[in-house]
């Protein structure tokens, strides 16, 4: 339980750090303080501005100019925001956002709801995870496999070693890994124990082509690993690579289940908002529904199953956000007494904050090779 008395450090320091001091104050006087703060990706995740009537929008410098404003409902309780997809955009909207003057985020839940492929041997389309680890499995040396040496499975290889599934002498630049707080996680899924998670006929067929479980069982909730890169990878190479570059970045504590593409981006943000005070990253939920699987069912190839077919998965993917986010939304609303003070953390958490941040997780994996 050393998170408590850290973050009570971290907060004397915001006085001196807040950017905010600097700025005149609003003319409406109190920023918005949400208890829920959604974000979004791209358009077709924002589920909630017209289910919740998020009708009052706050328009924000240096948001994405497709996703000018962040949405929120008259209260204020509930806000959402829509950063744009990819590492980069992820990281420019989540910084602006915590930096902003309308906004006190220092008691916020951010509830990151995106869709992901899932590896088929934790999900299938429709499926929804609740993570604890996010990882940056594609900052890391790449020589095509063509020219590796014969007897590599794959071409990337960590930076500051000499060859894949080693971590020995690796080079870390601090975004690798975040880990979230697990006892959150808990709490949120036992909001959603009991929702019935949407399908489709197509999806339901696709599947079908899947000779194991759980890829060809109707979509269930579970908890499973985020691996964050750009590249929208696919095939079962790749995904046994930064499988195990996910096993390395964790010490054997992270599964990689899902890919996605902002994840990293959006936690180093808000780490660092966390050091000076401005957000609580104790207070993260990433929750990623499975839009398309990893990899290609028996009998198709990579391309074919990435490009040239439908797995249906979009549909059920993009309605169990919702599915299974909004009784995490509201049960945190609903209980508003018991989190306002914050979930706390795990004993051993590796994000308290207490300055080395970051690369804790990254140390701690790079100190502890046999
Ligand atoms: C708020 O933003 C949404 C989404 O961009 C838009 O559809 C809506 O018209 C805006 N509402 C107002 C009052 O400007
Ligand atoms: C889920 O169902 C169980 C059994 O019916 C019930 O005890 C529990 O309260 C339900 N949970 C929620 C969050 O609705
Ligand atoms: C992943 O790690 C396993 C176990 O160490 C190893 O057998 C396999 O070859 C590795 N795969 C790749 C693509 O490097
Ligand atoms: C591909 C890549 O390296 N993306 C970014 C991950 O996020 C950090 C910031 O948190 C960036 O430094 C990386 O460039």
């Amino acid at each position: 339980m050393r998170f408590l008395p850290l973050i009570a450090g971290a907060l004397s320091l915001v006085a001196a750090h807040d950017p905010r001091s600097a700025q005149a104050p609003l003319a409406a006087g109190t920023p918005i303080a949400p208890k829920v703060l959604i974000v979004s990706m791209f358009a077709p995740e924002d589920v909630w501005s017209d289910r919740l009537g998020l009708t009052h929008n706050y328009t924000l410098p240096l948001l994405h100019p497709h996703f000018p404003a962040v949405h929120c409902d008259a209260a204020g309780d509930v806000c959402q925001v829509t950063t744009a997809m990819g590492e980069i955009n992820a990281a420019v909207t989540i910084t602006a956002l915590l930096l902003s003057p309308v906004f006190d985020l220092t008691k916020s839940y951010f509830f990151f709801a995106g869709i992901a492929g899932v590896d088929p041997h934790y999900g299938t389309t429709g499926s929804a995870a609740l993570a604890r680890f996010a990882v940056q499995v594609a900052l890391a040396y790449e020589i095509d496999p063509r020219e590796a040496p014969e007897h590599w499975e794959t071409g990337y290889f960590l930076q500051g070693t000499s060859e894949p599934n080693t971590i020995e002498g690796v080079l870390a630049y601090g975004t690798e890994v975040y880990e979230l707080n697990t006892n959150l996680r808990d709490r949120v899924r036992g909001f959603a124990a009991n929702v019935t998670l949407k399908d489709s006929d197509a999806a339901e067929s696709f599947r079908s082509k899947f000779d194991y479980a759980p890829a060809n069982e109707p979509p269930a909730l579970f908890y499973g690993d985020v691996a964050t890169t750009d590249v929208f990878f696919s095939g079962h190479r790749l995904t046994a690579a930064f499988a195990n570059i996910t096993s390395l970045w964790t010490k054997g504590q992270g599964t990689y289940a899902l890919s996605a593409q902002e994840d990293n981006a959006s936690f180093e943000a808000l780490l660092r908002a966390h050091r000076i005070g401005l957000a609580d990253f104790s207070r993260a939920i990433l929750l990623r529904t499975a839009s398309n699987f990893d990899r290609p069912p028996p009998g198709l190839d990579a391309l074919t199953a990435m490009r040239l077919t439908d797995s249906g998965g979009f549909v059920p993917s993009v309605e169990n956000l919702f599915a299974v986010g909004n009784p995490i939304v509201q049960g945190i609303l609903d209980n508003w007494a018991e989190f306002a003070p914050g979930v706390p953390v795990q004993d051993g958490w590796l994000h308290a904050g207490d300055g080395a941040g970051a690369t804790l997780w990254a140390n701690h994996a790079a100190d502890h090779v046999a």
